[in-house]
């Protein structure tokens, strides 16, 4: 069995041991569908927000879009997929927006943007309005320019005093897998800049590996073979090593598109994820907000400048 599994690329003991450990029933699933439904912010603020960053292509719609599913118990879409591939160039995500979702998770929503690219140029402002989304500083509905970053005189668009509740609460990058390996110096550039400031702010951050399935013939036969898989775990490492962020905090995953059905084998990578970030943006809110006053409107001014 051990030398089968060797041969075919699969490590006999997982790189990740959830708290459910590694359970593959439907019953897992069930319960973890269950945690992520019901776990809520306490009473700072209603729902947790995330922003969905990382590089065009790379699967950033896609994932929104599985989690939006398992939300509704279908197959969903709340926003566009496909960019990455669309040799027009359609389809990419330019303007900013909050997703909330169908179904039954009602306690956190998505905040999509405009994805990372490999032109230096383009990254300046895109980088700016980022950390500005983070802190609460625009409104959903903003196109970004790589001409420059959103201005304090947009009053359509820019919130000047954030409330707690219009910050994010967690940052989650997806990143392609099959890029793992051989990170563009750009992509290593925005990332580290991007995490370097959220570490600065104390904002958690998890990356979403995407696409195991394009990689590891084992994880699309059989998704149970995930954590095991020795392309997975290679693909882990790179990133752990370019771009710094711990492994525990890296969670592979098969989006649901053409090639990967729904079903709750294939769901619970996802749930796994989507139930780590909540954790780490809950106890993260734990602390937050304590050392500032609420302003006369009840909001919480943002003390440091960007
Ligand atoms: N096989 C596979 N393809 C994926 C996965 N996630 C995304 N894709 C494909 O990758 C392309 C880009 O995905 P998209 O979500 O639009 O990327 P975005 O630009 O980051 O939003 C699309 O053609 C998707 O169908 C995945 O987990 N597995
Ligand atoms: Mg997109």
């Amino acid at each position: 069995m051990f030398l089968v599994r060797r041969m075919f690329g699969l490590y006999s003991t997982p790189w990740i041991l959830p708290d459910d450990g590694v359970s593959w029933d439907q019953k897992t699933y069930d319960d973890m569908l269950n945690v992520v439904a019901t776990t809520k912010a306490e009473d700072k603020v209603q729902k947790l927000n995330f922003l969905v960053l990382g590089p065009q292509g790379h699967g950033k719609s896609s994932f929104i879009n599985s989690i939006a599913s398992l939300s509704k118990g279908e197959k969903t879409s709340i926003c566009n997929a496909g960019g990455g591939r669309s040799a027009a160039g359609d389809n990419i995500t330019t303007v900013y927006r909050e997703l909330n979702f169908p179904g039954k998770f009602q306690w956190f929503r998505f905040c999509d943007a405009r994805g990372l690219t490999k032109k230096r140029t383009e990254s300046e402002s895109l980088l700016q309005d980022l950390k500005k989304v983070v802190r609460g500083h625009v409104r959903s509905g903003y196109k970004f320019l790589p001409e420059g970053s959103i201005k304090e005189d947009n009053e359509s668009f820019y919130i000047k005093h954030p409330s707690l509740a219009q910050r994010m609460h967690g940052v989650i990058i997806v990143f392609d897998v099959n890029e793992a390996y051989d990170i563009h110096a750009n992509h290593i550039e925005d990332l580290h800049e991007i995490t370097q400031t959220l570490n600065e702010m104390n904002v958690p951050v998890s990356l979403i590996l995407t696409k195991v399935d394009d990689i590891c013939p084992c994880v699309k036969d059989n998704m149970s073979n995930i954590y095991h898989s020795k392309k997975v775990i290679d693909a882990a490492e790179k990133i752990h090593a370019f771009l710094g962020i711990p492994k525990q905090n890296i969670y592979p995953v098969a989006s649901f598109e053409d090639r990967v059905k729904f079903g709750w084998k294939e769901g619970l990578p996802l749930l796994r994820a989507i139930k780590a970030c909540l954790k780490t943006a809950k106890d993260h809110l734990y602390n937050e907000g304590e050392n500032e006053k609420p302003n006369a409107k009840g909001t919480f001014a943002d003390v440091s400048p960007m």
